[in-house]
């Protein structure tokens, strides 16, 4: 009381919210009025920004908190009621004539789009010390993830418009205190990577208070008794933070009618955006979640029907680490095991998703965004009364579906994973421990699978493309396949690629192709080596003839030797750039390579 003459009447009322919210602990040491003042106005700055970052407010923060908590230390189920059953979706085939369709129709509809890049979180497993945006998707053009992520929005923007209108496809980033910073830096410092400044926005997203016991007492920071201590909410808050911005009426009013969510680190997921558009705008999914063949244990959520026993169901992720327990639970005694596919019968999530905006927003306006949150306390032994360390509420994006009434279209599309998932998550030491059959998802594995990809892609369109070598980096054994990489611009879809090779080409194993350019064009090319084609958009060039060198050579790296750029050591291997053949077309004008 003595000190609430420092307040504004805002913030006293925010005051007399925790006191009877049972948190005056928060406050009750405070000194004298004189000292200290500075450090207790922060301290009621702080929580206003807790109180109007959270939909409902503290009060309904640590109300919520209590319930969670209380469910948690009684072990209630959270899928009471419910049997988990596989789900039937859309499955596509890279390349064949149903994919094909989907990915014209998603082409058309990128017009009317929007993209949404996670990018708030650290990226723990992995432990790299940068953010994982900025690190390159493949090392053998050293382009990052967000630049690939922005050239194919604007590969996509080009080819939808087609030189009809004049759309932008608008692209926001939610960052957190952790990313903010080094994501706007990135993108500064490299012109928005050709993108409209206008173009891109960033939302940061704010940490939530931590609780220190099950009656949701909120913890303080060990550092500073006048802060309360905050920790990551998780990516549910980009739908919170997508309305409360006004960033969705925005988009609404600017005639927007999907909205595409992705991750941070997945380099192969552009090679599955236009179909699965397509599939949305087809089937009119509200939600549509894209998934690949799981394998069981592997740390991606699984796709799965809840069917209750009151008669509702819905499909919904559930969590990688929930999936296991619940299935045992529902008399499956051997849990989440692989059936006769060599995979799980449950799709894997991979958090891309697609919603209809129209009722995406009318959701959004009854619930403000707010997601089913969880908790997830260490105790510190079975009695459940205390916990390790504080906790706090966590949400996820894919959990949006929750809230929705049975009458919603929530659909999903599978897709082979090596054309759709490829992220860096695991560090090299934990990635080499992953059981052997289960991908990796390291920065070895990540940028080996770009390669694989695109040659797979090549040899569909009737490019020989060589047969992979094994080759162990950092204790993961991978397919080594020729490095092939091209600017989204020269193939952002199947018929894309398809119209750039003609005729009978071939690549050796030990191949290095980099196309970075629109228009080039691949004619009875015979490639054993390293080939580097760059050219501006009014250039055409057909590249053909033999061209044999050198090329780049791989060299094994240790993850433990420092003296070694991070980014790179913890891929386990660099390029010797020892020979090549690289050639540059920037004037506009048609042109012919012919080694
Ligand atoms: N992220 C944020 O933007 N803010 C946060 O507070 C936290 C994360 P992780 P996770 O596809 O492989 C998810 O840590 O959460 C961003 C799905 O839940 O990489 O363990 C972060 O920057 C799971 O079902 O993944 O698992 C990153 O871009 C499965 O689909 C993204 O959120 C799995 O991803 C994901 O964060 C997967």
């Amino acid at each position: 009381h003595k000190n609430l003459s420092l307040l504004s009447p805002d913030q006293i009322e925010l005051a007399k919210m925790l006191v009877a919210m049972e948190q005056s602990h928060l406050f009750t040491n405070w000194p004298e009025p004189g000292v200290d003042d500075g450090e207790k106005k922060a301290f009621f700055d702080q929580v206003t920004r807790l109180n109007s970052s959270y939909p409902g407010g503290l009060a309904s923060y640590i109300k919520t908190a209590r319930g969670l908590l209380s469910d948690s230390k009684t072990g209630k189920n959270p899928f009471d009621g419910f049997t988990p059953s596989v789900p039937t979706g859309e499955n596509l085939s890279y390349g064949d004539e149903t994919f094909m369709k989907f990915e014209e129709a998603g082409v058309k509809e990128a017009q009317n789009a929007a993209f949404v890049l996670v990018a708030g979180g650290l990226g723990e497993r992995l432990g790299y010390n940068g953010i994982k945006v900025a690190l390159p998707r493949e090392t053998t053009t050293g382009a990052c993830f967000l630049q690939h992520y922005i050239e194919n929005v604007l590969a996509l923007q080009e080819a939808s418009n087609a030189g009809q209108s004049e759309r932008d496809i608008p692209f926001a980033i939610m960052t957190s205190d952790d990313t903010h910073a080094r994501t706007m830096q990135l993108l500064e410092s490299n012109k928005y990577f050709g993108m409209k400044p206008a173009q891109i926005k960033l939302l940061k997203q704010e940490k939530v208070a931590c609780l220190e016991d099950n009656d949701a007492r909120l913890a303080l920071d060990p550092q500073n008794k006048f802060r309360i201590q905050t920790k990551p909410h998780g990516h549910g808050d980009v739908h919170a933070l997508l309305y409360s911005s006004g960033v969705l009426e925005e988009w609404q009013r600017g005639g927007v009618r999907w909205v595409l969510f992705f991750q941070d680190t997945n380099g192969l997921l552009f090679k599955a955006i236009p179909a699965s558009l397509g599939v949305s705008a087809t089937k009119g999914y509200h939600v549509n979640s894209l998934a690949v063949p799981r394998k069981a244990k592997e740390a991606i959520g699984g796709i799965t029907k809840l069917t209750h026993t009151d008669g509702r169901s819905m499909v919904i992720n559930v969590e990688y680490n929930q999936l296991d327990p619940l299935l045992r639970a529902t008399g499956n005694p051997d849990g989440d095991v692989n059936c006769e596919t060599g995979y799980s019968p449950f799709p894997g999530n991979i958090n891309q998703l697609i919603m209809e905006l129209g009722p995406y927003f009318e959701e959004l306006k009854k619930t403000g965004g707010a997601i089913k949150e969880f908790v997830n306390p260490k105790y510190k032994d079975a009695s459940k009364t205390a916990f390790k360390s504080s906790t706090r509420l966590e949400c996820m994006m894919q959990d949006y579906p929750k809230t929705l009434p049975p009458s919603a279209r929530v659909g999903f599309t599978v897709m082979d994973a090596w054309v759709a998932y490829a992220p860096v998550k695991n560090n090299p030491e934990d990635a080499a421990k992953v059981p052997k059959g289960n991908p990796y998802h390291s920065a070895t594995s990540g940028e080996m699978a770009v390669y694989r990809a695109n040659s797979l892609i090549l040899r569909r369109a009737g490019v020989q493309v060589e047969d992979p070598v094994q080759q162990e980096f950092n204790g993961q054994e991978v397919e080594v396949w020729p490095r092939v990489v091209w600017k989204p611009k020269w193939g952002l879809t199947f018929a894309d690629v398809k119209k750039k090779v003609a005729g009978s080409s071939s690549i050796s194993q030990k191949s290095t192709l980099a196309l970075k350019g629109r228009n080039i064009f691949i004619e009875n090319l015979s490639l054993d080596g390293a080939l580097v084609v760059e050219s501006g958009d009014g250039a055409e060039v057909k590249v053909g003839g033999s061209v044999k060198n050198k090329g780049w050579a791989i060299e094994k790296v240790d993850y433990k030797d420092t003296s070694v750029p991070e980014e790179i050591r913890i891929r386990g291997f660099r390029f010797q750039k020892t020979e090549q053949l690289e050639k540059q077309y920037t004037e506009p004008g048609k042109f012919e390579l012919k080694a």
